[in-house]
Order: C-alpha cells, then structure tokens, then sequence
C-alpha cells in the first residue's frame, strides 16, 4: 500500500525545493570504487525494465524510489508515478531508438526492475556494475539511495555487499542526460546526444577477500627485457601468485597494506600491428581470488620527432571513429566492432582515433587481437566550464576510469586528454593538471591532444602542446578552410619539436540520388580535398600520423541543411556501414603507398 505518510507531504514540499537533486548528487561513485574484471563471472541484468521519462525531475523531488508496491484500486492517493507498473523498455539501449517519441528527450529517465539474490559464499562481496550510462546515473536499491556517477561513457560500480536481501530485492536507477554547461562534454558539440543505460549492466560477486586491480606491462625502458606487474587487494590477502605460462613465469608476491609489485627479466615476443602477441596471465591470490587477462608487451615513446613502437619508427595511418549506428544509437557489439577494425584494415590502416569519449571497452580488446593501434579520449570538447572546480574532478575521474579500465591493453598507445580547446590560462591550467593525472596513473603510454592552429600566425602554437608528447592537430584546409594553400604556410611556419598527427582533417560527401555531383557537399570534393590532403602531407617530416574525420557518417543535431539532415557526413562510408565513398579509396591508395615504401625501407 501507498502509506499517507512521507511520500504524499513531499509531493506538496517538493514543489517549492530546487536543491531537491543536492543529497542524490554524492558522485561517489567513481574510479576508487573500480574493480578489476578480466576472468570474473557475472551476472547480467541486461533485459526488460520498467521505464518512464521524467522532465521535470519529479521523481527526485517527490522520491519515487521510496515507493513500496501497492493497489491501485484500493489506493486513495493520488501519485504521479508507480515504478512496480507500467512501460517497459530494453535495457541496455540509447532511449531515442526504442520509442519514436523519446527522440528528442534529454533529461531524466527512471529504470526499475527485481533482482533475486542468494548469497554463495560467506562473506561475498556483490558489486553492481554498469558499463556506461549517459550523463549522470543514480543508483537506489530497496527503496534507499547508494549513490551516483557522472560521465557517459566508462564504467563504475555500486557496491551491494549487506544491502542485499536474500530473495527479491529492488533496483531503481534514475539516468540523466541533460546537456549543461559544467558537464564533460559540455552542452555544445558534434554528435548525438545518446540517453540511458546503454552499455552491460551486470552483478559481479568477488570473495571477502579479493583482487581489485592488476596492472602489467613491459618496463618502458628501451631493452624489453623486464615485466613490470602491480596488483592492489582487499581485505587480508597476504600473497598473490602471478603466471605467464608462455614465458615459464611462476612468482609468488607477498602483498603489504594491500598492494604488491614485482619487475620479472623476461623476454617476450613484442606487440605490433603485424604481430599482435598476446601471453594469458593469471593471478591468484592466497585465500581464493583469481583474475586472469590476456596482454600484449609493447613499448611506445617518441624520440624528437619520432613515434616509436618496439625501437622501430612508424608512421600511424589510421582514421577517426565515432561510437554511433543509425538503428542503434551508441549500443555497440562485437561484430559491429570487428567490422569497423575490418573496414580500417581495408583502408591499410594500422590505427585508430576513438572520438571523442572512451568507447566500448571491447573495442580495445578486440584491437590487442588483430593489430590496431589506438587513440583514446575523453570528452573534454570545446568549451568546457575550465574554471569549475567540479569539471575538474569530473574530467579528472573520467580519464582515470578510462585508464584503469584498459591499461593493460597494448593496442592503445595514446591517451587524449581533449579535442580543440581554446588556448586560454583557465584551459592551459586544467589540462596540465589531467595531463600529470594521466601520466601517474599510466607510465607506459603517450599523451596528446587535438589542438588548434595558431591562425593569426598561421603556425601549429598551442601552450598546451608543450606538455604532451605528441601533438595531435585537426586542421580542415580545403573545407572549412577554404584556402589549401594556407597549411602549406601552415607547414613552412612551424617547427615543432615534437611529432604531430594530423588528428582530423576530411570534408562532407553525400551519397544518394539527392546528392549534388559538384562542389561542396559532392563526394568529388571530399575526394579532391582528401587528394591534397595526402599528396601535400608527407612533405611534412614532422607528420608523423594521419586520421582523417571519419570512417562511417554519423549522427549529429547541430548538421540540419537540407542534404545532412541530422547528420555529419564526412564519412568515408556512409551512415549503412556498407557504402564506400570516393574518398575511401584514395586514402585507401595513399595508405597502401605508404605501408609499402615502410615495408621498403625495413628490407633495405
Ligand atoms: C571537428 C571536431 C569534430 C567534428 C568535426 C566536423 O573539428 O573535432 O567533432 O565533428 O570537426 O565535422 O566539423
């Protein structure tokens, strides 16, 4: 029943209290409550949930989550929502692609939904986690609030250890996605502003004991012949056992004030593009633990204006990919994923630039296995609120999830700490603070940022760039702007002492029957601006790396002119996935040219 009681007074106090959000606004859910998953079973919550929007927050204001399950027919007060009835939607998903009329819908959005528990073991410790949910995500279980996380696109967990009843219990989880200043992506950008629960959402039980972190790499130390491990635990384990097997590694590493580290001499086969080798590794932990992964060892650094991988100089052909899919919003899958490094490999691509948040944690999986180097970002895009402390912590937690997630891959070798942020000292201070927050949670990769050129001096000048390691440049010569002659003066002004990767560049191509066959918008044009592209380019000693904007046309509100409609079109093929535009095949051409002269130049 629905008592007289808190729930119908707050429906009357709540409309007068706009810090009504303040008590749910904790976000303690973030990087330190991160638990390491290679090996672990889980159990998936992914299915129907009931669903409703909530423009105006009222679930907040009048706490919807305390509501216990009652009879409508017997019930004498009024109420705005029952979360025990009504619609259900797919869980995960982006909320704009299961109903025609939530297209446009940013806000908040309630999920709710039974969760039988029976505990296994004594002691157990049982976590909630979600992989991503756009933009804040507050978590309730038994009619009681656990806690929120803000950022759309890493993973956090809740942790249900003795909240949980044996037998059924309730979650409730409130998304909000609204676009706000403060917010990492802040209100303005390129690309669809997705909502929702849209990546695994699951149940992991670890013992009372166990292992919350491993990070293992090669020794960046020019002889790839030490492997550097670090485990972090909780509870009373004493020791942890650490295998390769590959490599006859056994070592036993005593654990102090939960944590150990060991460097092991070892020489094992290196990670690269054509020989993407990777060793399973497993740890185990005194009293019952066990995680396992699977790891490349690579070494990456650059030397002057040098990128190199395992010793040797390369050159990164790779090309942007946004997380996005016209029937499906931001959910991604494995074959979805294979089929962008597929299409990448047919570009002669050894890399890839995920713009511009972290995507899919597969993805980086699936790219240690068939050998693509990767870029990845975090959303600090434009105009962020620098200033704001808050933004700050948020931008700061976003990249140390982003990192703790995936540092063990070896695919990626680059960490973005942002794309095309105005050189101001608000902005030059927050990011050397993400950089430095980069650099001591990962010493094994590099650090870069898409940056601007310098247009009164027509030079690569950014202050920011002085404290990254490569410096990634977006430049639309032959696009917006229009004159191509100007990144030849670009190019004759600048000397940095650094390698640049040329992080976008690209213009829009249309296909179809509606599609003009010249001038702007014509994909000739995209093809003509992709040829000057990379016949001037190699000029440039210093280039070092080339992503083109983009593989696949996406989403984006803010391209409403009659042939975009709702969509950025710089794609090399079309929003199908299927559909190959003039331009793939001269990148494709100026790729295979490159990859050959390389393969020369190693003969010789
Ligand atoms: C950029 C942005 C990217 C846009 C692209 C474009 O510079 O970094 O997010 O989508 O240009 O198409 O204008």
């Amino acid at each position: 029943m629905l008592e007289k009681s808190d729930i119908a007074e707050n429906a009357v106090e709540c409309l007068h209290n706009e810090a009504y959000d303040k008590p749910y606004n904790l976000q303690n859910l973030n990087h330190e409550g991160m638990l390491f998953m290679g090996g672990r079973k889980t159990e998936s919550l992914s299915g129907k949930w009931r669903f409703t929007l909530d423009l105006h927050d009222t679930g907040l204001r009048q706490r919807w989550f305390q509501i216990k399950p009652f009879n409508h027919e017997t019930c004498t007060n009024p109420y705005d929502y029952d979360p025990h009835s009504g619609e259900e939607i797919t869980v995960p998903s982006c909320w704009q692609m299961e109903r025609e009329k939530y297209f446009y819908f940013e806000g908040s959005a309630w999920y709710t939904r039974e969760l039988l528990y029976q505990p296994e073991q004594e002691g157990e410790n049982v976590f909630l986690r979600i992989g991503a949910a756009n933009y804040d995500c507050k978590i309730f279980l038994n009619y009681e609030y656990v806690g929120n996380h803000y950022g759309g696109s890493t993973p956090f967990f809740a942790d249900f250890t003795n909240k949980l009843k044996s037998g059924r219990n309730l979650v409730m989880i409130c998304v909000n996605n609204a676009r706000t200043e403060n917010r990492i992506p802040m209100r303005n950008n390129d690309w669809f502003n997705y909502g929702g629960i849209h990546r695994e959402i699951e149940l992991v039980r670890t013992p009372k004991n166990y292992i919350k972190d491993l990070f293992i790499y090669l020794e960046p130390n020019g002889q790839f012949n030490t492997i550097h491990a670090e485990v972090t635990t909780v509870g009373e384990t004493s020791s942890v056992d650490l295998a390769i097997e590959e490599l006859g590694i056994q070592q036993t590493l005593s654990v102090e004030d939960g944590f150990a580290s060991i460097d092991i001499a070892a020489s094992p086969e290196l990670w690269s593009p054509e020989t993407p080798k990777l060793y399973a590794v497993k740890v185990s932990a005194n009293d019952g633990d066990v995680v396992t992964d699977h790891v490349g060892f690579r070494e990456i650094r650059v030397d002057g204006t040098t990128i190199l991988l395992n010793g040797k100089s390369i050159y990164l052909r790779g090309i942007n990919c946004h997380e996005d899919d016209e029937k499906l919003g931001r959910i991604t899958n494995e074959y979805d994923i294979r089929r962008r490094f597929e299409h990448a490999k047919e570009l002669n691509c050894n890399y890839m630039r995920l713009a511009h948040y972290p995507h899919h944690e597969l993805a980086a999986q699936i790219a240690d296995e068939v050998g693509i180097m990767l870029w990845e970002e975090v959303p600090v895009y434009w105009s962020i609120a620098f200033h704001c402390d808050q933004t700050r912590r948020d931008g700061r937690n976003q990249m140390i999830e982003l990192i703790k997630r995936g540092r063990n891959r070896a695919s990626t070798i680059i960490w973005s700490v942002g794309n095309e942020n105005a050189d101001t000292d608000e902005r030059l201070e927050f990011m050397t603070g993400l950089v430095e927050a980069t650099r001591s949670a990962d010493p094994t990769r590099l650090v870069s940022a898409a940056c601007l050129v310098n247009h009164a001096k027509m030079k690569i000048e950014d202050r920011l760039a002085d404290h990254l390691d490569i410096i990634g440049l977006n430049e639309y010569y032959g696009w917006y702007e229009e004159n191509f002659h100007d990144l030849i003066l670009l190019g004759e002004n600048s000397a940095p002492t650094k390698p640049v990767v040329i992080s976008e560049t690209g213009a829009e191509g249309m296909l179809g029957a509606n599609a003009p066959k010249k001038g702007a918008f014509s994909e000739e044009y995209m093809a003509n601006v992709y040829r000057q592209q990379t016949e001037f380019l190699p000029n440039l000693d210093y280039v070092k790396g080339f992503t083109p904007w983009i593989l696949y046309d996406f989403r984006a509100e803010r391209r409403q002119n009659p042939y975009q409609n709702g969509y950025n079109c710089k794609g090399l093929i079309g929003s199908d996935k299927q559909t190959r535009k003039a331009a793939f095949f001269v990148l494709r051409d100026f790729y295979a040219k490159l990859a050959q002269e390389e393969n020369k130049a190693v003969s010789n």
